[in-house]
């Protein structure tokens, strides 16, 4: 649109109202030691997924050595990691859980 003084013909762009915010992976680690069905309660607990879809992801990190919980904002990302990594420490696991940007 003419965004400039009346007549001069000067074209100026509308800003864009929004931004997409930059988004980031939530990645679960595989391990030794953490039980599986540890695994699977921590993905529907904090990942909202159904009991099939946690067991199908706690199984791909199993085989494949990591896997993808979900994908957030930098704050939730950076939330379920600790809130993982804080239970996961309460009961003495070791499982692991990294924020990747995407
Ligand atoms: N490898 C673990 C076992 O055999 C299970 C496991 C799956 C651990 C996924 C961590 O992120 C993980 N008990």
């Amino acid at each position: 649109q003419d965004g400039g003084a009346a007549g001069t013909g000067v074209v100026v762009k509308a800003k864009p109202r929004t931004r997409k915010p930059a988004m980031y992976k939530v990645l679960m680690l595989n391990d030794d030691y953490t039980p599986m069905e540890f695994v699977v309660h921590v993905l529907e607990r904090f990942f909202q997924k159904s009991r099939d879809e946690a067991t199908r992801i706690m199984l791909h990190v199993h085989r494949r050595g990591v896997g993808v919980c979900g994908v957030f904002t930098y704050e939730v990302a950076e939330t379920k990691v600790t809130q993982v990594m804080d239970l996961a420490r309460q009961n003495q696991h070791p499982l692991q859980c990294t924020i990747e940007k995407e």
